[in-house]
This record gives structure tokens, sequence and C-alpha cells, in this order.
């Protein structure tokens, strides 16, 4: 019997990626390189460090870990920056109907963000009373796949693992999901995600009722 739903943030609620993508374009071109929207596709999902040393391997740029630490910093000012123009108009189809679907159906829902900054995209979103947790960067030490980020949602909603279904649309998210030993609705290609247990175009596709057992 399905308890819990856990959602991610960038892809299926809200597209954040494009403001990552100007943020991390304005470091590349500070480092002398420039990225494209394909090579973009790669960070989706990826923790912030991750992306950056993605990013430096790209441009055949190596730095200290102090110049690391100094980049990825004023990124994420510009980033702040970006996001905080954001509002319930920043919400993609279907996110907010989907949310409260589900609580509607006395579901619990829960967050699992590989963002540091995903409650203030909640507030700035104000979705953040449709969920009764949030687990964000701040909160694990291991990235998608590893099922830590997904196991932490449900221990804190207090709901064992299989009885919880997740929400991605990055590959590594839909592996997370698994490896924690949940049933995944995948968001995008189902030739891409091909790991998820059901795939749809968007949560504007969503149906609670097609996930959940009724008894
Ligand atoms: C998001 C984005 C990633 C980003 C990561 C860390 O993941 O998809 O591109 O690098 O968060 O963000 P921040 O620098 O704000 O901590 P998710 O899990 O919400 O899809
Ligand atoms: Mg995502």
């Amino acid at each position: 019997q399905i308890q819990a739903f856990v959602f991610d943030l960038d892809g299926v609620i809200t597209d954040t990626a494009k403001f990552h993508f100007i943020a991390w374009q304005k470091l590349a071109q500070r480092l002398g390189f420039d990225i494209d929207h394909e090579f973009n596709e790669r960070l989706k999902g990826v923790g912030r460090m991750d992306s950056l040393n993605l990013i430096l391997q790209h441009g055949g740029v190596i730095l200290t870990d102090e110049q690391k630490d100094k980049e990825a910093a004023q990124k994420n000012d510009e980033y702040v920056e970006l996001i905080a123009d954001m509002s319930a108009a920043d919400l993609l189809p279907g996110a907010r109907e989907a949310l409260e679907s589900v609580r509607g159906a006395g579901l619990k829902t829960a967050l699992a963000s590989a963002s540091k900054n995903a409650p203030a995209i909640l507030a700035r979103l104000g979705i953040s009373d449709l969920f009764d947790t949030v687990v964000d960067a701040n909160l694990v030490v291991n990235g998608k796949p590893d099922p830590e980020i997904f196991l932490k949602a449900a221990a804190q909603l207090g709901v064992s693992p299989n009885a919880c279904i997740g929400v991605e649309d990055a590959v590594a998210g839909v592996q997370s999901i698994k490896n924690a030993g949940m049933y995944a609705i995948g968001i995008g290609d189902a030739r891409v995600l091909t790991r998820a247990d059901a795939v749809i175009d968007g949560l504007h596709q969503f149906d609670v009722n097609r996930f959940i057992v009724k008894d």
C-alpha cells in the first residue's frame, strides 16, 4: 500500500536548470571557455561541486581546492540572485495540482533535491506548505544515484521505502529511487529513463489514482 510520494525539484516541479546554466556559463567564461545547452544536460541532478568538476574537466582547466571553493561560491551568489525573481509562475504545468492530489488522497509528500537552495525555491514558488518534509543537499553525504537522499526522505516521513513512490527526471535520480527500493515514476523520455517503472511527459499527465492501490 503506497503511503507517500517523494518528488525531485529541478525538472519535475520547476525548471531551475536554465538558471544554473546562466550562472555556470558565466563561470566558464571567466575561466576562458564556453558550455552549451547539450553539456548542461549532464549537470542535471548533479550536486554543486560535482558539477563544477565536470565543467572544469570539459574546459580543460585545473584549479586548486581553494580556487574551486571561491568559484563555486561566486556561481552560487549569481544563481541565488537569479532565483530571487522566481514566483508561482515558474511552477511546471500540473506541479501544484499533482501535490494537492497526493495530499487530497491522504498520502504524504516529500522533496528530495540535490540543491542546497531547495527550501528557498519552494518558498519562492509558494508551495512549501505542500510538503511534509524536505531533504536537500545540506542533509546528505552521498549524491544521486546513491539512495541516501530518497531513504532519508522516507525516514523523515516515517514511511517504509517500499511504500513510497519517487518522481525524477534525471537518469541518476531514477537510479537513486530504484536503489532505495521505491517505485519510480520518470519524467521525460522512456528510452532515456530505462530503469523507471512508469514514464510520463510531465506532472500535467500525473494521475495519483494510477499509482496507488485502493482498499
Ligand atoms: C539540482 C540541479 C543540479 C544542481 C544541483 C545543486 O538538482 O538539477 O543541476 O547542480 O541541484 O544545486 P545547488 O548549487 O543549488 O545546491 P535536483 O536534485 O533538484 O534536480
Ligand atoms: Mg531533477
